[in-house]
């Protein structure tokens, strides 16, 4: 074989190779891509499927004469549902009485009976409350 052969033979192997090299690494990303794209959609539209009671990480019942509370940690940012079951008016505030200043997420005011209010809470720490119409009813929630 002569001299110009060989060079034009590697040239094209050369070619060949790195072309079927190029074309396998497309392949990989593509392999790659499509499912991280797919998780990852469904992971940003899930959460705001539902606005209902299962968000509602805790449950504040006030009978009339004290509190009952479905889980007393919660966190950050979770959902508190307060529910009037009396026939009397609630009004739902932080402590301390009279001024609710500890942590104003909480100061939902009026309850009406049988109604309820929801709220978020994001501040960290343990809150005090109470009935502003009667306040020795009180309660407390922490939140992690
Ligand atoms: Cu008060």
């Amino acid at each position: 074989m002569s001299q110009p052969a060989k060079i034009i033979i590697a040239v094209v192997l050369v070619a060949v190779l790195a072309g079927g090299a190029i074309w396998i690494g497309k392949m990989q990303k593509q392999d790659k891509n499509n499912p991280s794209v797919n998780t990852s959609q469904n992971a940003n539209t899930s959460p705001n499927d539902n606005q209902n009671d299962s968000e509602i990480a805790s449950t504040i019942t006030y009978n009339g004469s004290t509190f009952s509370i479905t889980k007393n940690t919660i966190k950050s940012g979770d959902k508190v549902k307060v529910v009037n079951s009396s026939r009397v008016d609630l009004e739902f505030d932080s402590d301390p009485h009279p001024v609710h200043t500890d942590n104003k997420e909480l100061n939902v005011n009026l309850v009406a009976p049988g109604e309820s209010k929801t709220f978020s809470i994001n501040k960290a720490g343990t809150w005090g409350f109470h009935n502003h119409l009667n306040a020795s009813q009180r309660g407390s929630i922490t939140v992690e």
